[in-house]
C-alpha cells in the first residue's frame, strides 16, 4: 500500500501519475478537506471531487478542477432568482453534490460516501477525506483600508477575492473535533511508503497533518515518508503557496516547505533548480532527492511518479 497526502489540483497530477504506475488498488489517498464548504444547502467538497474527477479521467482538463465537457443552466437559473454563483457549480457536478448531501443526511461517513462515488466511476485507489467530521479553513486577512482584520472561508479568499489578500493568520476550525478514521490508520499502517504531493503546504497539507494523531500516525509508520515541494524557483507552480507562506513568516522556498514537514519525513524530493537547496534540506536530517517535479503532461506525471518510487526504494 503506498499512501498519498493530497490537496486540489497540484497533488492531484502526482496523484493520477501514482495510480497509473502502481498496481489497482495499490495507491490510498488521504484529501484535505478544509476547502469544504455548503452551497444552496449541498455539501461541496472540492478537494475530494478533484481527486475523484481526477481518477476517474472525468476533470476538465484546463482547469484542474470540475467535470469536463460541464454545462452552467442550472447556475444561470439560480442566477435568474438572485443566489449568488460566484463559485461556478456545473450541471454534472451538482450531482456529485446532490447525492452527497443526501447520504450525509442518511448518517453515511464521508468516507463512506467518497468510496461509493470512486465504486461507481470504477476508481479502484481508495480516496479517504482526512477526517469525517467537517472542518473549515479560515483565513485571517489584514484588511487594506486599515479598517482592522477579518476572517474569510476558504473559497470566499481563494475565489471570490482570488487570494489577494494578505493573510494574518490560518485556523483549521473544527478540526479538533475531528479524529483520524479507521481506514485511514490501516492504510498508514499498512503503508510501504507515504508521500506528501506537492500541493499547497498551508491550506491543503497542513489541515491533514493537523487531524489529532496524524502527525503520530505518519512519524511512526515505519516506512520512508517523502514530500514534493509544491515550490520551484521560490514560486509556486500554481496558487497562492508562496503567497500564504510569504504572509505567515515563512521561507517561500522548497528548504521553507521542508522544514515545515521536517518532523514528519524522512526524504525530501528538489526540483532540478531547487538542487542548490539540498545542503540545507540535509541539514533538517533529511535524505534529499533531486528530481524534474515540474509535470505538465500526462507521461510527466508517470515519469515523476516511477522516479519517486524508486529513489525512495520502493519497488513496484
Ligand atoms: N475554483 C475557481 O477558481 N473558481 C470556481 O468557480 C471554482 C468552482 C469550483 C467548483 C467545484 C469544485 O470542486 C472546485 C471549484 N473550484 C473553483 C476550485 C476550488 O476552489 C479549488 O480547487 C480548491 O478549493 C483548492 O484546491
Amino acid at each position: 500500500m503506498i499512501v498519498a497526502l493530497a490537496g486540489g489540483v497540484g497533488g492531484s497530477k502526482l496523484v493520477l501519475g501514482l495510480a497509473r504506475v502502481l498496481p489497482p488498488g495499490d495507491l490510498t489517498v488521504i484529501v484535505n478537506t478544509g476547502d469544504d464548504e455548503d452551497f444552496y444547502g449541498l455539501r461541496v467538497c472540492p478537494d475530494l471531487d478533484t481527486v475523484l474527477y481526477t481518477l476517474g479521467s472525468l476533470v476538465d482538463p484546463e482547469q484542474g478542477w470540475g467535470l469536463a465537457e460541464e454545462r452552467f443552466d442550472t447556475l444561470e437559473m439560480l442566477q435568474r432568482y438572485g443566489a449568488a454563483t460566484w463559485f461556478r457549480l456545473g450541471n454534472k457536478d451538482l450531482a456529485t453534490h446532490l447525492l452527497r448531501s443526501l447520504w450525509l443526511r442518511e448518517g453515511l461517513r464521508l468516507t463512506e460516501v467518497t468510496g461509493r462515488f470512486a465504486a461507481a466511476l470504477g476508481v479502484a485507489t481508495r480516496i479517504l477525506p482526512m477526517a469525517d467530521a467537517p472542518v473549515a479553513t479560515r483565513l485571517m486577512i489584514a484588511a487594506d483600508d486599515g479598517a482592522g482584520e477579518r476572517e474569510l472561508a476558504f473559497q470566499e479568499y481563494f475565489v471570490q477575492r482570488r487570494w489577494r489578500d494578505r493573510v494574518v493568520a490560518v485556523r483549521f476550525a473544527g478540526i479538533e473535533q475531528t479524529a483520524i478514521s479507521r481506514e485511514a490508520l490501516e492504510a498508514i499502517a499498512a503503508a510501504k511508503a507515504i508521500i506528501f504531493c506537492p500541493s499547497n503546504p498551508v491550506v491543503s497539507i497542513e489541515p491533514i497533518l493537523s487531524v489529532p494523531g496524524m502527525r503520530q500516525a505518519i512519524r511512526s509508520a515505519r516506512c520512508p515518508r517523502v514530500a514534493l515541494s509544491p515550490i520551484i524557483g521560490g514560486e509556486a507552480v500554481s496558487g497562492p503557496a508562496a503567497r500564504l507562506m510569504a504572509d505567515l513568516g515563512r521561507e517561500p522556498t522548497a528548504v521553507g516547505v521542508a522544514r515545515l514537514y521536517a518532523d514528519v519525513l524522512s526524504h525530501f524530493i528538489l526540483d532540478t533548480r531547487d538542487a542548490a537547496q539540498r545542503p540545507a534540506v540535509e541539514k533538517l536530517g533529511l535524505q534529499a532527492g533531486v528530481l524534474n517535479t515540474l509535470m505538465s503532461s500526462q507521461e510527466e506525471k508517470e515519469t515523476l511518479a516511477r522516479a519517486l518510487l524508486r529513489r525512495i526504494g520502493v519497488e513496484r
